[in-house]
């Protein structure tokens, strides 16, 4: 009997404290920003309980345009503990409404302070692939708690988002006025963009892509774009990446071990990786511009020799990686004018545009071959090609032949690499589309607004799948110190993370961001090149303080 009876009690209160409801319903809120005609609140509708459909039309969706990001704040009118918070929202591609890609959660007591619980980010292999669909972001909340819930979403082009729900429990009631109508965004902005999520990262299975075969020995990469609106690289501008220079600019030691030659732009104003397409002739132009004597390859060979000579290392190869530009035409304009429109699905189908753009990979990597044979090197070790598109084509095209290209490379003993950006198509299943070596962009440079749990994504992600990392400067940071910090903070994410140190990396830096640092007689510039270089040697120490 006695025993019964704590059994039931036990049950009860247990269930009292596992069964979560939505404490947001019909609750009061504010946003920042709120949603505009055509898309207006009318007032409560978030938290109205009322679901859209996945049509544009539904007068349930708010629209949210552009201006970054949103906070909503809900007060939940007492205590709660909260288990998780989940927002309704809606994909539809042709109209640019796309689903938030971060989400942060933080919870206050009294409206003024907050406590950053949880964020995360959300790629398109979290969603249906339909066009047109409706997702779910959710994150947990553990049970963290507090009365006043914010969550702040990014907004690129629209976000259209239905409902915002709160699942939790009841702690204690409050009758203290509701602090609404003076949330300070601001503040709460700030709280969230510097939340350095450890936890997404700590608790994440897998583990890196390590320096091994599979990265054809590459440890750390330097992209060096060499194209129309770039220097034309001569041994002057290679030798501060092929050996780190003192003050004095004499060699003291190697530096980056491996370079990854690649382009965009060309004369003719077409882009090697995006629209409008480059054709043969800027395939043709490129080849011709990377083997000039004194320049492109031969540059770097010069370079190695040089700093050889004053380190004694006579031996000492630089490793090279070559991009394969992305092959590819518009409809208005033949890759091939012999050819036209041989590469283009809605003219030759699917299967042949596919068949087509791997006989152009073919080509263009036998003409490749003859001309670095002829070049003959002698400082210079060619280990692999490197597919210069960063995501994976929405119709799936790519997937047709992008694995026959990567069993191509390796047919003939080389590595094939990747550099998608952050949460791109693709990065998941890179194994299946022909790659040996992928590194993750975080992108935490270049995207205004974004948190260092960026930074935190992307390691969980390379940890998770297997892949490198890449690092990403561009020339803001000369400038802007808070963007230099940005800069470092990449550096340190891996010693506050616990990154080995034997991962796979790659450097974006603009064109020649290191190098114009390891001259300047600013002691604040230079230390980007020195700092850097310690980083690359694994003495950099530094970590994020929170
Ligand atoms: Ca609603």
């Amino acid at each position: 009997m006695f025993i019964g009876l704590l059994v039931a009690m036990l049950i009860l209160s247990f269930n009292a404290s596992a069964e979560s409801l939505n404490v947001a319903l019909n609750k009061p809120y504010v946003v920042n920003l709120p949603a505009g005609v055509p898309y207006k609140d009318k007032g409560g509708e978030l938290t109205d309980g009322i679901r859209a459909r996945a049509s544009l039309g539904d007068q349930a969706w708010q629209g949210f345009a552009r201006m970054d990001y949103r906070i909503v704040v809900v007060d939940l009118g007492g205590i709660y503990s909260i288990d998780q918070v989940k927002l309704g929202s809606l994909k539809d591609e042709g109209s640019n409404v796309w689903f938030p890609s971060n989400m942060s959660l933080a919870l206050s007591n009294d409206g003024v302070n907050w406590r950053v619980i949880n964020d995360d980010y959300y790629s398109s292999k979290d969603f249906s692939p339909k066009p047109t669909t409706i997702g779910e972001l959710d994150l947990p909340a553990y049970g963290e708690q507090g009365r006043y819930v914010a969550v702040k979403f990014e907004v690129g082009f629209w976000v259209f988002v239905d409902e915002l729900e709160v699942w939790g429990n009841l702690v204690a009631e409050s009758n203290d006025k509701s602090k609404l109508d003076e949330i300070n965004y601001k503040n709460i902005n700030e709280v969230m963009l510097k939340f350095y999520n450890k936890n997404a990262y700590t608790k994440t299975e897998g583990e890196m892509l390590h320096v091994s075969d599979q990265t054809g020995g590459a440890k750390d990469i330097l992209l060096v774009y060499d194209q129309a609106t770039s220097i034309r690289w001569n041994e002057l501008y290679a030798s501060p990446y092929v050996a780190y220079l003192d003050k004095n600019f004499e060699p003291q030691d190697w530096f980056f071990d491996t370079f990854l030659f690649l382009a965009l732009t060309t004369p003719s104003g077409r882009n090697f990786g995006a629209p409008p397409y480059a054709d043969k002739t800027d395939w043709q132009w490129w080849l011709w511009r990377m083997f000039e004597s004194g320049y492109g390859f031969d540059a770097f060979n010069r370079a190695v020799s040089t700093a050889g000579e004053k380190l004694g290392d006579s031996s000492y190869k630089a490793k090279v990686i070559v991009m394969i530009p992305y092959p590819v035409e518009d409809s208005n304009h033949a890759f091939d004018k012999d050819n036209p429109g041989y590469l283009n699905a809605n003219k030759v189908g699917k299967e042949t545009a596919a068949k087509n753009r791997l006989e152009v990979v073919k080509w263009y990597i036998s003409e490749f071959e003859k001309l670095w044979e002829a070049a003959g090197y002698d400082r210079l070790e060619l280990i692999g090609y490197y597919w210069l598109s960063e995501n994976l084509d929405r119709n799936s095209l790519d997937r047709l032949y992008l694995p026959q290209v990567g069993n191509l490379v390796r047919e003939k003993g080389y590595r094939f690499f990747w550099i998608p950006w952050f949460l791109a198509p693709g990065y998941s299943d890179w194994q299946e589309l022909g790659f040996d070596a992928v590194m993750l962009q975080p992108n935490y440079m270049f995207v205004h607004e974004s948190a260092r749990s960026r930074l935190v994504k992307a390691g969980a992600e390379a940890k998770k799948y297997g892949l490198g990392l890449e690092f990403e400067a561009d020339p803001s940071i000369f400038r802007n110190v808070e963007k230099r910090e940005r800069w470092y903070d990449y550096l340190r994410a891996t010693n506050t993370l616990s990154y080995d140190k034997n991962i796979l990396r790659g450097y974006y830096q603009d064109v020649d961001i290191l190098g114009t640092a390891s001259r300047s007689s600013e002691p604040e510039i230079r230390e980007i090149y020195d700092k850097t270089y310690e980083f690359v040697k694994g003495t950099f120490t530094e970590t994020i303080t929170e």
